[in-house]
């Protein structure tokens, strides 16, 4: 409506503003589909892991996962047990892309190497893991991954 009105006044400035536009939405479009991939719009598999648990046992539950490369993942981190955890996996952050990381309504953006969890916290992490491959996941807290606090994350192609 408001380029009809201004056509009838300058149609010269119409066709600018039209060319001007198209070239705007062009723009936008393209820099949508290089930054923003249309994954990040579909709905995210949720994922649940427990770091350790109420009898304090050193353990992720599960400790076995497997993602599908190209696929939008939540993993819902919580932390049942009486002492702090980290979710270590450095080598299957650095194969995926992190899209968020939010913990206490805090959302963080960017690499992300390790997820501390204090007791009763809980965190969510989106991701689409990208490279395929198996890679190791342990807690980094002195003596936990000797415990047994280990686990194993799969990307597969
Ligand atoms: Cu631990």
């Amino acid at each position: 409506m408001m380029l009809k009105k201004l056509s009838l006044n300058h149609p010269w400035q119409n066709q600018w503003l039209r060319r001007c536009l198209t070239a705007i939405i062009g723009l936008i479009l393209g820099i949508n589909l290089v930054c923003f991939p249309a994954i990040a719009a579909t709905p995210a598999i949720e994922v649940n892991v427990s770091l350790g648990n109420s009898a304090d046992e050193l353990k992720f539950f599960p400790n076995q996962f497997e993602f599908v490369a190209g696929k939008r993942y939540k993993l819902l981190l919580d932390n049942p047990s009486p002492q702090k955890h980290y979710f270590t996996a450095k080598d299957f952050a650095d194969a995926s892309w992190t899209q968020k990381v939010e913990a206490a309504k805090v959302e963080v953006k960017g690499a992300i190497h390790e997820l501390e969890l204090k007791p009763s916290g809980e965190a969510e992490w989106v991701f689409v893991p990208m490279k395929p491959g198996t890679y190791e996941l342990h807690c980094s807290i002195p003596g936990h991954t000797e415990a047994g606090m280990v686990g194993e994350i799969t990307i597969k192609p």
